[in-house]
């Protein structure tokens, strides 16, 4: 009672969820916005693990603003869907996204040139 919905998505809550999400894609050389059921999430967490590059993954459906930042990344990189990939600030996109970027063998380069790998590796071969 008198205490407004946390679930209500008013402009500041946007603003500081925009504002959070930036901070974390600053923290660390690859940032996977994640939901933790989401197979494409578990695809492109694997593809990384197998590369292994190190990645920070934000389970937006664990986090109480989750929704919130899926809408501050939406607006911010036009993409609503998880996974949203970021390697050294920059946004790649997706799962698709990814794996295109892996299979023309150049993610290993990028996962390098941001220090979240050794630099030993050249691509992965997924099968699925
Ligand atoms: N083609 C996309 C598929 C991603 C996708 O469909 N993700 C689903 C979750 S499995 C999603 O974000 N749905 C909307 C939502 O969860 O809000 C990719 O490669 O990343």
């Amino acid at each position: 009672m008198g205490i407004a919905s946390s679930s209500s998505s008013t402009p500041e809550s946007r603003t500081m969820a925009l504002a959070k999400a930036k901070e974390i894609v600053a923290s660390a050389p690859v940032v996977v916005f994640s939901k933790s059921y989401c197979p494409f999430c578990v695809k492109v967490k694997q593809l990384f693990t197998q590369l292994g590059a190190s990645f920070k993954a934000i389970e937006l459906d664990k986090e109480s603003d989750g929704a919130e930042m899926q809408s501050a990344l939406a607006e911010w990189t036009g993409q609503r869907t998880v996974p949203n990939v970021f390697i050294n600030g920059k946004h790649i996109g997706g799962c698709d996204d990814t794996v295109a970027l892996n299979n023309g063998g150049k993610l290993v380069a990028l996962l390098t040139e941001a220090g979240a790998i050794a630099g030993s590796a050249s691509k992965a071969t997924m099968t699925a």
